[in-house]
């Protein structure tokens, strides 16, 4: 690193001290904290952004975001180039920055690790770095700062775009890196497109009376309201009703969005008797996570829940029945030259009742991977069709290029030789699925019209859908402790090995409960120990819940449940 770029780092730095005493970590999705704290963070991860690019030569993603938490917190996270999280062996070096206690430290850290991963700031090398923030007020000025950090690495240069949902972001990053058309308009354009693809390749006899059969969406106060709307305005097959923008002076988040619906199951504002029975859906913060549900009767606040588990399900019910029709005309020679291998991939949040559906029904290989959508995207990029979701509504379906080319000259030969038949269409419909779902990262916008159309194609309610299997009554608890990183998991975060005893205390308390499952982990985006739990009755799961929070509270302080 030259002297010139020393001394430009060194004196923006200074403008950004972190504050005094906070540690902060990439955690599960980047960097979140109360936004008066992230001034420093945020500046340094442009810096990081900027140096990935060079280091990728490509464009890199920046997001500032809080997705499902408080409107007060705020956070920063990164794209890499293939529109996924930060490449995971940079989260170290991300920590470490970001942590720094003065300039000339940061510096150093920086020296060290350019010479480590052999970067080239210099020569005909550049960078570049897209901006994306939610609607947090705090946003705007933290994109400014983020600006700051970026061009305090000489030849970065940065675009912003303004407020956009996570997911667009990545998926612009990631159709800029394949040289496609990347821009905002394109996306919308992209998913009005395969959606409609899709709903005329619905089987005749299926009636669309979209007008009695609207959709009504709570846009949880955040930028998914805003952007569904722009999306809706490009469908004409499609009633969508959208409740919670933001505009009516309710706030993020609050008693609205997936979060809530999905953790509380409860009707967020804006919902009441007038909706009982209908098909709703409900976007996060950054509308990252979708769940659906429906208001079960106009005396209780309660709804069904149809959570990420099922949505999970229906796209694997999808999947593998367009697969066996594809199959079911084929040649066995050319059958047997491309078995697709399918794959779902879960949390331990996920539903037992739908791992064992999963299972079962549709024989498929399950994969249980830590919270936190890099990793379930890790797992399910190793199938030709690969889908992963969590219980929460975070979740996509991956397709690899090798089945995709395959794919497209099945197509073409089956144009070719029978057009029209019910093998072409079925290849047809993956084809539009692939090109609706976005492959960068769990999208709410299109998740929702995939869910929409296959609800057509199967001619499913709302209710039908939710009705696939029962799930197990479920709870979860946040516990506030002295300290989450005391505890330590394994088992893709089943099981505690620290502090020691409280995995025993646990399971103890686990055995007096019929189908009884519980564990404990530290968040990665609250300061706070997670608990859940599962059992055959409400009752049971709430008393099981309970026991275990105490016993947090018990091994690791203060706090309450
Ligand atoms: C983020 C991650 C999700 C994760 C969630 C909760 O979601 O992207 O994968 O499930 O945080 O994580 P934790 O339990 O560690 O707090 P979002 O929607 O907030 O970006």
């Amino acid at each position: 690193m030259n002297e010139e770029q020393v001394s430009l780092l060194l004196k923006s730095a200074a403008l950004f001290p972190p504050p005094h005493g906070v540690k902060l970590s990439y955690g599960t999705a980047g960097f979140r904290a109360d936004a008066s704290l992230l001034q420093s963070a945020v500046f340094r991860v442009g810096i990081l952004a900027a140096l990935r690019s060079f280091k990728t030569q490509s464009v890199i993603g920046l997001m500032i975001t809080a997705s499902h938490n408080k409107v007060t917190d705020n956070g920063v996270k990164v794209a890499d180039p293939n529109g996924g999280m930060l490449s995971q062996d940079w989260e170290p070096f991300a920590d470490k920055l970001v942590n720094a206690s003065t300039p000339q430290l940061l510096v150093s850290f920086i020296v060290e690790f350019i010479k480590k991963e052999n970067i080239q700031l210099v020569g005909k090398l550049s960078a570049e770095v897209w901006l994306g923030r939610d609607t947090r007020p705090s946003g705007e000025s933290l994109i400014e700062v983020a600006k700051e950090g970026i061009n305090s690495i000489i030849g970065a240069a940065v675009l912003d775009f303004g407020v956009l949902t996570t997911p667009q972001l990545h998926w612009m990053i990631r159709a800029r890196s394949k040289g496609w058309k990347a821009t905002e308009q394109n996306y919308f354009e992209q998913l009005s497109s395969s959606f409609r693809c899709l709903m005329d390749l619905t089987p005749n006899g299926i009636k669309v009376n979209v007008e009695d059969d609207k959709l009504i969406v709570d846009g949880a106060n955040g930028v998914g309201g805003e952007k569904l709307e722009i999306l809706n305005s490009m469908l004409n097959n499609l009633a969508i009703e959208v409740r919670n923008c933001g505009n009516d002076r309710g706030i993020l988040n609050e008693g609205v969005g997936a979060d809530y619906v999905q953790k509380e199951k409860l009707i967020p504002r804006g919902f009441g008797s007038k909706d009982v029975g209908k098909r709703c859906a409900s976007l996060d913060g950054d509308a990252d996570r979708l769940v659906y549900f429906s208001v079960l009767s106009d005396l209780s606040n309660e709804v069904d829940l149809v959570d990420g588990d099922k949505i999970l399900s229906l796209f694997a019910i999808f999947v593998t029945e367009q697969l066996s029709i594809l199959y079911k005309g084929a040649d066995p020679e050319t059958h047997s030259s491309y078995q697709a291998r399918v794959g779902v991939v879960q949390t331990a949040y996920a539903n037992g009742a739908s791992t064992d559906y999963l299972k079962q029904s549709s024989g498929l290989e399950v994969v249980l991977t830590p919270t936190g959508v890099k990793f379930l995207h890790e797992k399910a990029a190793l199938y030709d069709i690969g889908i992963y979701f969590e219980a929460n509504g975070h979740g996509t379906i991956l397709f690899s290029d090798g089945f995709l080319s395959w794919l497209e000259a099945k197509n073409n030969e089956l144009a070719s030789i029978s057009e029209g038949s019910e093998e072409q269409k079925a290849a047809m419909r993956l084809l539009a699925v692939s090109r609706l779902i976005n492959q960068a990262v769990g999208d709410a916008l299109s998740g929702l019209l995939l869910v929409e159309s296959i609800l057509q194609y199967k001619g499913w309610s709302v209710h039908k859908w939710a009705g696939l299997y029962e799930d197990l009554p479920s709870r979860q608890l946040k516990v506030k402790v002295v300290d989450r990183t005391a505890v330590v998991t394994e088992n893709a975060q089943t099981v505690v090995v620290r502090p020691l005893g409280i995995q025993d205390a646990i399971i103890a308390e686990t055995a007096k409960y019929p189908r009884g499952r519980s564990f404990i982990r530290p968040s990665g985006t609250e300061d706070v120990i997670r608990v859940y739990a599962e059992a055959s009755t409400q009752e049971a799961v709430d008393n099981l819940a309970n026991s275990v929070a105490m016993l947090v509270d018990r091994y690791l302080g203060y706090g309450s449940s």
